[in-house]
C-alpha cells in the first residue's frame, strides 16, 4: 500500500517542473522572464477565483484518491446518455446504482458547426455546445456529481481546434499573433517531406496530414479531420492560452481531464512527431500549474500507442510521477479481444507481464470498449512474438470481429488503409461478442448464454486488471450497434457511430432493456462491480502478478491473495490453483489445487489459506 500521501494544499510555490520546463520550452524566446511572471500571476488569479468548495476537495483530498477499488468508470455522450447536461444530472441515481464514481463524459465544449467529430473539433473551450445546455448546466451537474461521489472527467483537446475556432478565423483573417497559433507550411515540397515520416490517422476519411487553406495561403497542420487544425504548441502563447482554458474549466467542477491525442503534440521534422520529449515537458508543466491551482484534479493521457511507449506520459527522471496520473492500457484492451478471438490468454498474459511497473499515486484505465475504434497496431510488437509468445495475426483477429469465417461477431473494419494492413474495428460489445446474431437465431438458448458469458469475461477481466475500470455507455445493458448513421449525411461517412447507440429509458432510473440478454447482462455486470468494491485487492496501485496457466487461460495474482482466472476458449480447461485455499468468490466454493473452467469462464478466488486443508 503506497505510504500516506501528501496533503493536497498547494504550496506557496508552483512545484518547480512548471518553470523548469516552460524554460526548456519557451526559455529562448524573447521576453520569457517577464512572460513566465505574468504567467504566474494569471495562475494566482485563478487560484484566488477558485471556488470554495473546490478549494475544500482540494483541502480534504488524498493524492491517492482516484486509486481506491471502489472507483468504477462510466463514459458516455451527453446526448446519447441522458439528451443534455441537465439529462444526465437527472440520471445521477442511475449511475450511483451502478457503483460509478467517475463519469467521463465525451466532448460538451462548444464544437464546430456542422460535422466535428463527436464534440473532437471544438470551437470554444469556455462555452458548451448550445444543443447539451450551457456553463450553468455544466457547474451544477459537476455539483450534483460531486454531492453524489462521483468525479467528473472532461475531454481537453489540446492538440487541435476547430477551422473556425477564434484563433483560427483570426488567422485566416490575416492576423499574424494568430497565424503563429497554428503550423501553416507555404511550400507544397515542404508539406511533402513532413508526410514522408506521418502516420495516418484515418488514412480512409482524411489521408495525409495537411490541408490546403487558401485563405492562410498554405497548407495548415491537420492530423485528423481537415476542419481540426493542431495547435502550435512550440509557441509559448498556446501553452498559456491552453493552461488557462483547461484551469477555468477545473474551477467550474471538472476533476479530471482526457488530454486527447496527446502524443500528438510535439512536431519535429525527420520523425513521426509522436511522443516526443517536449510533449512529456509540456505535460509535466501543465500538472505543475494544475497541481498548484487545483490540487484536486487528475490529468488522464489518451496516447493509443504500445504500452512501452505509456510510461514517459508518467513523468520519467526527475519528473517521475509529476506528469499524468491515468493512462489508457489499450494494449491490454486489445490483447483481451485478441485473446476471445484465438482462444489465447497467452496474449494478454504476455502484455500484463510486461506492463511496466508506473510510479506511486498513478494508475491505467482499463476498458473493454469506447467511443473510438479498436486499434489493433498497439499489439503489432506482440504480435511478431517474444519469449514464451507465440506469434499472432492482428489481421486474422480482426477478421474474426468483421465476421468472416465461421465468426458470429458483427464488428465492421474502420479505415481499412489502402495498404490493407490492418488499422481498427467498431462495434458494440454485444456485436463483437456474438449476442447481437444470437438475439436473432431461432434455437438461441445455447448461443445466448455463450455469447453473454463472453461479453461478462471481458468486463470481468476490465475489472480485476491494475487500474481504473470504466464501462461505455450502453455496455452494461447490451446495447446493440446502431446503424443508423448509415442514412445521416452528417455521420454516414464516420464508422465509429456503430457503436455510439442512443440509451432508451423507462424512467431516469432504469434504462430499457432490450431482452433477457440485456437483463442478465445488466445484473451480473452489476454483481462483478459490486464484488470488485468489497475487494482492496483491486485497488487501482495493488500489485498483479502473472501466474502460470495453460495458453487459453490468463491468470494472475492482485496483492498475491486475489486470483483472477479467465478462460478464453469456448473447451473446459483445468486450471492448477497456487498452493493454498480458495474462495470461489462467485460460487463461493472452497477450492484447492485445481479448478475445472467452463468454456469463457471468469473466476475470481480469495486466497483464504496459505496451506491446502
Ligand atoms: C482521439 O482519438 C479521440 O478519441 C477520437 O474520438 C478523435 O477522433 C481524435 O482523437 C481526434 O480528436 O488521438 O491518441 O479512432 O483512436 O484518433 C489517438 C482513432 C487518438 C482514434 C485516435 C485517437
Amino acid at each position: 500500500m503506497p505510504d500516506t500521501p501528501m496533503s493536497l494544499i498547494p504550496p506557496a510555490l508552483p512545484p518547480h517542473l512548471l518553470e523548469t520546463q516552460l524554460r526548456r520550452l519557451y526559455g529562448h524566446s524573447e521576453g520569457f522572464d517577464a512572460w513566465f511572471l505574468a504567467l504566474l500571476a494569471r495562475l494566482r488569479d485563478l487560484q484566488a477565483l477558485r471556488p470554495s468548495t473546490l478549494r475544500a476537495l482540494d483541502a480534504q483530498r488524498r493524492a491517492d484518491w482516484f486509486c481506491d477499488q471502489r472507483m468504477v468508470g462510466y463514459c458516455a455522450y451527453v446526448d446519447r446518455f441522458g439528451g443534455t447536461l441537465r439529462g444526465v444530472a437527472e440520471r445521477v441515481p442511475y449511475l450511483q446504482s451502478l457503483g460509478v464514481r467517475y463519469l467521463h463524459l465525451l466532448p460538451f465544449t462548444r464544437p464546430r458547426a456542422g460535422d466535428n467529430d463527436g464534440g473532437f473539433a471544438v470551437a470554444d473551450y469556455d462555452d458548451v455546445d448550445p444543443t447539451l445546455g450551457n456553463v450553468d448546466d455544466l457547474v451544477a451537474l459537476c455539483a450534483r456529481l460531486r454531492d453524489a461521489g462521483i468525479s467528473l472527467c472532461s475531454d481537453f483537446v489540446l492538440n487541435h481546434c476547430a477551422e473556425d475556432h477564434a484563433w483560427a478565423r483570426a488567422a485566416r483573417a490575416g492576423d499574424p499573433h494568430y497565424r503563429a497559433y497554428f503550423h501553416v507550411m507555404e511550400d507544397a515540397a515542404d508539406v511533402a517531406d513532413w508526410e514522408t515520416r506521418l502516420r495516418q490517422v484515418f488514412p480512409h476519411t482524411a489521408p495525409g496530414n495537411f490541408t490546403h487553406c487558401e485563405a492562410m495561403q498554405g497548407w495548415v497542420w491537420t492530423t485528423f479531420y481537415p476542419y481540426q487544425w493542431d495547435l502550435n504548441w512550440s509557441n509559448r502563447e498556446v501553452f498559456a492560452e491552453m493552461l488557462f482554458a483547461l484551469l477555468r474549466a477545473a474551477n467550474r467542477g471538472v476533476e479530471a481531464f482526457r488530454l486527447d491525442s496527446t502524443g500528438f503534440l510535439w512536431k519535429r521534422r525527420g520523425t513521426d512527431c509522436m511522443n516526443q520529449a517536449e510533449t512529456h515537458w509540456i505535460l509535466q508543466a501543465l500538472r505543475a500549474a494544475v497541481q498548484w491551482v487545483a490540487p484536486a484534479v487528475i490529468l488522464k493521457a489518451e496516447a493509443i500507442v504500445p504500452m512501452r511507449e505509456l510510461p514517459p506520459y508518467f513523468g520519467e527522471g526527475e519528473a517521475r510521477g509529476q506528469e499524468c496520473h491515468l493512462a489508457y492500457h489499450s494494449s491490454l484492451m486489445t490483447a483481451g479481444w485478441s485473446a476471445l478471438a484465438l482462444g489465447r490468454g497467452d496474449i494478454p498474459a504476455a502484455v500484463l507481464h510486461h506492463t511496466p511497473a508506473l510510479p506511486a499515486n498513478a494508475g491505467w484505465i482499463q476498458y473493454v470498449r469506447c467511443h473510438d475504434d479498436i486499434g489493433w497496431p498497439v499489439l503489432a510488437a506482440e504480435s511478431s512474438g517474444s519469449g514464451r509468445l507465440r506469434p499472432f495475426a492482428l489481421a486474422a483477429v480482426a477478421a474474426h470481429f468483421h465476421g468472416v469465417g465461421d465468426s458470429d461477431a458483427e464488428g465492421e473494419p474502420f479505415q481499412t488503409a489502402p495498404t490493407g494492413e490492418v488499422h481498427g474495428s467498431n462495434g458494440m460489445t454485444a456485436a463483437l461478442c456474438g449476442l447481437s446474431r444470437a438475439r436473432r437465431t431461432p434455437d438461441r438458448q445455447t448461443a445466448l448464454r455463450c455469447a453473454e458469458t463472453r461479453f461478462l469475461l471481458m468486463y470481468a477481466l476490465a475489472l480485476a486488471a491494475p487500474g481504473l475500470p470504466v464501462i461505455y455507455m450502453g455496455d452494461e445493458i447490451a446495447l446493440d450497434n446502431d446503424h443508423s448513421y448509415r442514412s445521416d449525411p452528417a455521420r454516414a461517412h464516420e464508422g465509429r457511430w456503430l457503436h455510439r447507440p442512443l440509451m432508451a429509458w423507462q424512467s431516469p432510473s432504469q434504462p430499457q432493456l432490450a431482452d433477457a440478454s440485456a437483463s442478465r447482462i445488466q445484473t451480473e455486470l452489476r454483481t462483478w462491480i459490486n464484488l470488485r468494491q468489497s475487494l482492496p485487492a483491486l485497488r487501482l496501485d495493488a500489485s498483479c502478478t502473472v501466474i502460470d496457466a495453460p495458453t487459453a487461460v490468463l491468470a494472475f495474482l492482485r496483492e498475491n491473495s486475489l486470483l483472477a482466472i479467465f478462460n478464453f476458449s469456448k473447451q473446459m480447461v483445468a486450471m492448477a490453483l497456487p498452493q493454498g485455499t480458495w474462495r470461489d468468490l462467485r460460487a463461493d466454493a472452497l477450492l484447492h489445487s485445481s479448478l475445472p473452467l467452463e468454456g469463457y469462464a471468469a473466476h475470481w478466488l480469495q486466497r483464504t489459506s496459505e496451506t491446502p486443508p
